[in-house]
Order: structure tokens, then sequence, then C-alpha cells
């Protein structure tokens, strides 16, 4: 089956808010920002980009290029709920929808066909119900992967619509300037232009040692962009956001032994589900309730992302550690990892990885539970461990 990405960001977003609700700004240059001495512009109007005001763009500067523009603070609170309220309309239209900042998001429409004829037909009636509900412009752009509907989605703005077929990917990309290239700042477009390479076509001939010496380790990667290929999932909010496990004790928890059983026990919980989503988080929680009720999270985020009982244990003892002193006993340990994203599949040379190992051990120990059910396999340290009386898994 195609794999078909949408990409829709709104068509400048805080500025087409006010024109929407305010008819006397329309038509006219209106730059949202802070409107202080060092401020800077948000975004301008497509009426205000002709004079050259653009986001980020200090203030000063806009009002000198554009004295006529009508100068707002604008009403975050506002934006957000109308971004909220985009949302809830893309996600009339696929599961898959991953939002990426206030006004644009991801759509993974593959296999949709049974719906629409169409991915570019999703990406209209998305246009259509925006413009109808908010009235307010997005672009859009239907390619077969995330990184081809961002550029797509770029191209015509305001209120475009911008295939890119399967296929077709390097001809869209040939004579694109290199500099919107995911990847490629400002220095390292200079860099190229100076060695005469300003499309992404030219990108896509060099050679891998050239690649290598202008991009170090990104060279692969950028490599892959400038050929227009890019594997990454859409990963959508409704996914579970946390997965975690708390408890609450019988009788508070004075022992460290005690804590570290309880906080052992919790890992393996959370450790099982994520395997058993196939997911794995980068950020671990811990909730601590002392007797006295008083009540804190910690949390720390990993470098990679984690679905093992072990790491998830050791990043929450860690936590735990650093609370150390406060005197009372514990009430109630809760354990969460967030952040997650599918689970990647691991190449079996690389088996070395502790991260790999912990996974074997961990999907063994899964069989058995499968197996026997969830008490016959407990760690050695836990044996002692006292029986809690309320447990929740959320
Ligand atoms: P963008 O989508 O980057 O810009 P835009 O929607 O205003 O215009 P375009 O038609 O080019 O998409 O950002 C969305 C909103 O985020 C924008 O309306 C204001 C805010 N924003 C800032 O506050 N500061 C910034 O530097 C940028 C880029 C955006
Ligand atoms: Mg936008």
């Amino acid at each position: 089956m195609l794999r078909w990405i949408i990409h829709v960001d709104m068509d400048a977003f805080f500025a087409s808010v006010e024109q929407r609700d305010h008819p006397e700004y329309r038509g006219k240059p209106v730059i949202v920002g802070g409107l202080g001495n060092r401020g800077v512009v948000s975004t301008a109007s497509y009426e205000a980009r002709r004079f050259g005001v653009h986001s980020a763009l200090p203030m000063a500067t806009a009002r000198r290029l554009c004295p006529q523009g009508i100068f707002l603070p604008g009403d975050h609170r506002k934006y957000s709920r109308v971004s909220g309220q985009i949302m809830a309309i893309l996600d009339q239209y696929s599961p898959l929808v991953e939002q990426i900042s206030v006004d644009e998001a991801f759509l993974d429409v593959t296999g949709m066909e049974w719906l629409y004829p169409s991915p570019v037909e999703i990406a209209r009636a998305i246009k259509r119900q925006v413009k109808e509900e908010l009235l307010l412009t997005v672009s859009a752009g239907v390619a077969p992967n995330k990184f081809l509907a961002k550029m797509a989605s770029d191209l015509q703005k305001p209120d475009g619509l911008v295939v890119v077929e399967h296929g077709r990917e390097q001809e869209f990309l040939r004579d694109l300037p290199v500099e919107k290239l995911w990847g490629i700042g400002d220095v390292t477009a200079k860099n190229l232009q100076d060695k005469g390479i300003r499309t992404i076509g030219q990108l896509a001939r060099l050679e891998p040692p050239q690649l290598k010496r202008l991009f170090g380790e990104n060279a692969v990667t950028i490599h892959n962009l400038a050929l227009g290929r890019d594997d990454r999932p859409v990963i959508s909010g409704h996914e579970a956001k946390s997965i975690g496990a708390e408890e609450t004790f019988e009788h508070d928890l004075f022992a460290a032994d005690d804590l570290r059983a309880a906080l052992l026990a919790l890992s393996e919980r959370v450790g099982y589900r994520l395997r058993r989503e196939k997911t794995a988080g980068r950020t671990v929680t811990l909730k601590l309730r002392y007797g006295t009720f008083q009540t804190l999270t910690r949390r720390r985020t990993l470098a990679e992302p984690t679905q093992i009982d072990e790491t998830i244990y050791r990043t929450a003892l860690e936590l735990l550690e650093q609370q150390q002193g406060a005197g009372s006993g514990v009430r109630l340990l809760g354990v969460t990892v967030s952040q997650l994203e599918p689970e990647r599949p691991v190449a079996p040379s690389l088996f070395d990885n502790p991260e790999e190992k912990g996974r074997q051990i961990s999907a063994a120990v899964d069989q058995l539970r499968r197996k026997f059910g969830a008490p016959m396999v407990v760690h050695g340290r836990l044996a002692s461990r006292k029986e809690g009386k309320e447990t929740k898994d959320d």
C-alpha cells in the first residue's frame, strides 16, 4: 500500500485570526508580536510581508519598514483555542494526527481510499472545512513522506495545495534551494553555495566522501532527504501519551529496602505494558506521596527511549534517592514513562547494546508471565515485599 502523508500549516496564523475577528484589519498589513522596545515580530499578515516584515524581525525594524502597519500584541489564549479547533477538525480525517506546533500537523492518510477518492481529496476537504468552520486558510502538502509533505505545504502559501506523486520525489526536489532542506542552516547553505551547490538536486548527486566532509555524521540523513527519502512515522497524540502505575500502601513505608522493592515492582509493571504496546519512552516520572499527604513528582529524561524494567527502575530510584531526608513515611509511589514513541527494531548485531540486552531479558520474562501468570515471575529482590492495598495502572 502506498504511504501518503499530509502536512497542513495555517497561513500567517496569529495575524489571520486577528483579521478574522476584526474585519477592519482585513486586506491590511497586520503585525503581531512584542510591542516593547526589544520586541520581535511573531508573525506578519501576507500584506505586511510585502514590506519585508517577517517572523523574528525586531519590532523596531518592522515599524520602520511598514509604518502604516497595524501592530498588535496578540492574544495567545485565543490562538491556542483556535489551534485546538483546527486539531479537532484534523482528527476527523485520520486516527494518525501529529501536531508539531501551534498551527501545523502531519496526518498519515495511508489506506483511506475506502473513504475518499484520493489523498488529495482529503487535503481539499480539510481546507474546505477549516475555511467554512473557522474562517481561516490553511496550506497543505500531500506526499509520500513527512519531509516532502512539509516542503510541499510551504511552496504555494497562502491557501496552497501541492502534491508530490510517488516516483516523482527527486523531480520535485531537484530545483529547490539547498537551504530548504531540514538541518541546513544559513552557515551551511553559504558554505554549499561557495562550492557551487545551490539546489537539492546538486546535493543529491554528491558522492559519499564529499557528503561526509560536508555534513559529518549527518551525511547519510541529509543525503536521504535530498533524495526524497524519509521513513519517520507520524506519531499520533492519541497513542497513550504515558504509561504508568502507582500503588498506595496499606502501611506507610519507611525502610529503604521496602521502598526499592515497591519501586521495582512498579517499574516492572510499566515496562511490561510498554513492551506489550510496542512502545518506549524517554521520560521517567516518579510520584511520591508522604504519610503527611505532601505529594511531589520528579522526572528525568533519558538520552534514548526505554521499555526496560531495569532502566526505568534505576532512573526512578535515583529520583527517589534525591528525595531522602524527608523523614516521613511513604504512602504512595508511582512510576510513569512518557514521551512515547514506537519501539525500534534493533539489528541482532546490536545485541551488545545494553538496551537490547535488557529488552531480550524482559521479553523472556514477559513470556513466562503470560504462561504462568504474573505472580510466578518476580525478581528475587521482591520476595519479601509486603502486598499493597490499592493499585492503579494508567
Ligand atoms: P508559522 O507557521 O511559522 O508562521 P505563520 O503561520 O504565521 O505564517 P505561514 O503562512 O508562513 O505559515 O508559525 C505559526 C505561528 O507561530 C505564527 O503565526 C506566530 C507564531 N510564531 C512566533 O511566535 N514566532 C516565530 O518566530 C514564528 C516562526 C512563529
Ligand atoms: Mg503557519
